[in-house]
């Protein structure tokens, strides 16, 4: 089988920082954990930004600028930035920072969904910052907005006019057809890098009966002109990545996706969940790819054109 990518998604915007000590919230802890990652294996790093002193998700430049620096510097990862933000940000918001750096890659979503985060409150806890609880709780009547429009604009902003490659991340059957008209407007080029994401309250669930269907489908709609890689939210993670790879797809993990490394035990860093899916797909016989292999993969246009 090729090279196997591993991406890692260092903090994302669902966990809040009352879930774990280890999730990564001040530039200097995204940037430490990028590193580690890295280090670890992750030729792909998919970044959020977060307010250091909050924790809340955050759309803001600068917080960004608290670790793109550093993660140049230090490591010669591909830099993904999330233009789906958090769903609660508006889309001027959710593209600021994107436009600003002109990353090498960033992610898409491809569709308009509920983003239901509200069975995470779980018991009751000690809520570090107040404004946690609502967070969660307001995801019963939150809607992650990807229309057409919006998804014609974010790649024509960053894609056309800025060279960055996407991460389309597809949490449904319904976005692979979706994919498949932005190809046929001709607003796409292959290869096209496909997330299958699995477990998301308001996307397809973690079975995998839905990753053999996603991938026959795809098959069918974009033939060789696509990579799949997987990531599943919380205990699904392990299990379906794993399954991912041994079907020649790649795989996503970091504490953005699960907090944990083992049922009910939580992961210390992101990069104890590299180290684990590494030896998974080495013994699978997988070849890990470093970030170069991935950039002649995915025609990126190279760290030196990015505004880090
Ligand atoms: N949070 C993941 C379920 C994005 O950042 O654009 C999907 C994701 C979306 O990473
Ligand atoms: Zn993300």
């Amino acid at each position: 089988m090729s090279g196997i990518i591993i991406t890692c998604a260092l903090t994302g915007s669902i966990h809040t920082p009352s879930m774990s000590p280890h999730l990564p919230i001040t530039g200097a802890e995204i940037a430490r954990a990028g590193r580690e990652a890295a280090e670890a294996g992750a030729a792909i790093l998919h970044l959020h930004a977060r307010d250091p002193v909050t924790g809340q998700p955050s759309a803001a430049l600068e917080h960004f600028n608290g670790f793109m620096p550093a993660l140049a510097r230090d490591t010669d990862a591909v830099l993904n930035l999330s233009t789906g933000g958090s769903a609660v940000m508006s889309l001027d918001d959710r593209l600021a920072a994107p436009l600003a750096i002109a990353p090498e890659m960033a992610s898409l979503n491809m569709g308009t969904m509920n983003f239901a985060l509200y069975p995470m409150l779980g018991k009751d806890r000690d809520w570090l910052h107040d404004w946690e609880k609502p967070f969660l709780e307001g995801t019963d009547d939150l809607v992650f907005k990807n229309t057409p429009r919006d998804i014609a604009r974010i790649l024509t902003s960053l894609g056309t006019e800025r060279g960055a490659r996407f991460e389309f991340e597809c949490y449904d059957l319904s976005h692979l057809y979706m994919l498949r008209h932005f190809a046929d407007r001709g607003l796409i080029r292959p290869p096209y890098f496909i997330q299958f994401v699995f477990g998301v309250l308001g996307g397809m669930g973690p079975d995998p009966e839905n990753l053999s269907h996603m991938v026959r489908i795809a098959d069918k709609l974009f033939g060789g002109d696509y990579l799949f890689s997987v990531l599943a939210a919380g205990r699904f993670q392990m299990p379906l990545i794993t399954m991912a790879a041994a079907m020649g797809g790649h795989v996503r993990v970091g504490l953005e996706d699960s907090l944990t490394i083992a049922r009910g035990q939580l992961a210390r860093s992101n990069a104890e969940q590299v180290v684990k899916i590494r030896e998974i797909v080495e013994r699978l016989g997988r070849v890990v790819m470093t970030p170069d292999e991935v950039r002649a993969t995915l025609g990126l246009k190279g760290a030196g054109q990015v505004d880090a």
